[in-house]
C-alpha cells in the first residue's frame, strides 16, 4: 500500500503537527540547519524552528515519517531532542 504514489501522495494525505524540544542550538545557523534536516525527510511539509524556545514545530505525513524518525534525523545532525 505504501508503494502507491510514494513521492507525490496527493490522495488521502493525513497531516499531523508536532512540537518537540531541540537541544544544542546556539545560533540562527543551527536553527536553519535543524529546519533543513527536518525538511529533508520524506513526508515533512514544514518545519519551523525556534531558537529561543529550543523547539521545532513540524508538519508531516505520518504515513511517510514518524516522530521517532524526525528525532533520529536531528540526533544524526548533532542535536538533542526531548
Ligand atoms: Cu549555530
Amino acid at each position: 500500500m505504501n508503494r502507491l504514489g510514494d513521492s507525490s501522495c496527493e490522495l488521502e494525505t493525513t497531516v499531523q503537527t508536532t512540537t518537540f524540544q531541540v537541544n544544542g542550538m546556539t545560533c540562527q545557523g543551527c536553527a536553519r540547519g535543524v529546519a533543513k534536516a527536518l525538511k529533508a525527510l520524506p513526508g515533512v511539509t514544514s518545519a519551523e524552528v525556534s531558537l529561543d524556545a529550543a523547539e521545532a514545530t513540524v508538519t508531516f505525513d505520518p504515513a511517510h515519517v514518524s516522530i521517532a524518525q524526525l528525532k533520529t534525523a536531528l540526533e544524526k545532525a548533532g542535536y538533542g531532542t526531548g
